[in-house]
């Protein structure tokens, strides 16, 4: 956000006139502003806004010069701010809110020019279509994600994680894929942040895990004892904070017989943040049954590490902008050096991710860092192929139900 300037107005000050290009949008900070229009030589005052009214909005987002003056009833003290912040904030919201938005200002503007229609005039009919267009890509992209749960268009991929030193497989990381038939392999960031915002979430997770916990199953039934592997899954803020998430955790691993310590929950730093009872609830939960958190991505968001030594943490996961950046810059290697060091203080598993080549392994071991993930090691895999490469000997899998 750009610093917001003050503004002070004596009783009186225009702070803009009819007809003025817009340049701002104010807030009133302190006294009273009058709307007015000099038509004919006659001040209307159409309205009076007080602390908290805001003054100008109309034109910025119409581009139009301004329709109606703003002048100071009494000492006025307001915030300035800047088109380009208000544009930017109008342009993230919803399309269709926008739509609503944008009909009732043209339409409160026809009242105010007291125009009357003309069906063929563009300036009055309107419809840019441009709206229509991110309305109608937003909610077929909803429904093609509706469908594809019911169609089962989902499915998971098992990223190895291994011991620098040896190489040796100790879990994985499930990542969503989702293959339209149309639109092909959606990224995750994408589909996952369109079912957050439709409360579809759960539902996914809930898969992630049944299906970690399946592969997890499978693999036990091949390898016994000899081995136990676990699943770090990614859930959502959406889930953190979710009533009777930590319940449906506990029933899942209790359908595919799984134990808690196999699961750790991998979650990013700005999950975790709200102080809010849901959170701290879930989070005790998590403990309780004995399942891992793991932070997605550390060192890129908050890094609050007063917060951090209260959260029942287990793993960090140092993001892989400075694992693939060690073994050249000495920056990068500063920073994994210290978050092996924060690992060890607050008594956690730090994993390095993606691992590209054999120059970043070396590094990422020389600073101390002991677990690791990505393509130098192994590509994110079906269940089929992680089986084949954790339990090769154990006979045929395929009759193991993919998803
Ligand atoms: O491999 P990849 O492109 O899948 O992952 C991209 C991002 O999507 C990662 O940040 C990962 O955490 C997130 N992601 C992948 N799978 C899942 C999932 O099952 N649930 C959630 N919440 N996020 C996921
Ligand atoms: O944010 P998160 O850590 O959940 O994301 C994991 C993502 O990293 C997935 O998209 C996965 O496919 C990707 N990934 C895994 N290993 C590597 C790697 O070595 N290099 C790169 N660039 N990406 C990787
Ligand atoms: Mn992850």
């Amino acid at each position: 956000m750009l610093p917001i300037q003050t503004l002070h107005l004596k009783a009186g000050d225009v702070l803009y006139s009819q007809g003025d290009l817009a340049k701002d949008v104010y807030v009133i900070a302190e006294g009273r502003m009058a709307m007015y229009r000099d038509d004919a030589g006659q001040r209307r005052i159409y309205e009076v806004r007080e602390q908290g009214g805001v003054l100008g909005a109309l034109s910025i987002l119409t581009g139009h010069p301004r329709q109606v003056g703003a002048c100071a009833v009494t000492d006025v003290t307001v915030f300035k701010i800047s088109p380009d912040q208000v544009l930017h904030d109008y342009n993230q919201i919803d399309p269709l809110l926008r739509e609503c938005i944008e009909t009732s200002i043209t339409f409160n503007q026809r009242l105010l020019q007291t125009k009357q229609p003309d069906v063929d005039d563009p300036e009055v009919t309107h419809n840019r279509g441009e709206n229509a267009q991110l309305i109608y890509q937003k909610y077929s992209f909803e429904v093609d994600l509706l469908k594809s749960i019911a169609t089962k268009d989902f499915s998971m991929v098992y990223q190895p994680i291994v011991t620098l030193k040896t190489a040796d497989v100790v879990g994985f990381e499930a990542l969503m894929r989702w293959a339209h038939p149309i639109r092909g392999f959606v990224p995750p960031d994408i589909f996952i942040t369109v079912a957050e915002q439709m409360g579809l979430i759960g539902t996914l997770t809930d898969f992630a895990l049944s299906q970690s916990c399946q592969t997890l199953q499978a693999l036990q039934g091949r390898t016994g004892s000899k081995q136990r592997y676990f699943a770090s899954v990614n859930i959502s803020g959406h889930d953190v904070s979710r009533k009777g998430f930590a319940d449906r955790l506990a029933f899942i691993l209790d359908e595919y017989d799984i134990a808690p310590e196999q699961i750790k929950l991998e979650v990013t730093e700005t999950a975790i943040i709200p102080n809010t009872q849901a959170v701290l609830d879930n989070l005790a939960a998590f403990q309780a049954l004995g399942c891992g958190l793991s932070i997605d991505d550390f060192g890129t968001g908050y890094s609050n590490l007063a917060h951090l030594k209260t959260l029942p943490l287990t793993t960090l996961k140092i993001d892989r902008s400075f694992a693939g950046d060690a073994h050249k810059n000495h920056v990068s290697g500063s920073i994994v050096s210290m978050l092996v060091t924060l690992g060890a203080a607050l008594n956690v598993d730090i994993i390095a991710e993606g691992v590209e080549t054999d120059d970043d392994a070396r590094t990422l071991s020389d600073l101390g860092c002991n677990l690791a993930q990505g393509y130098y090691f192994h590509r994110p895999a079906t269940q089929y192929d992680l089986i084949h490469l954790l339990a090769p000997d154990t006979g045929p899998t395929d009759h193991i139900d993919v998803a």
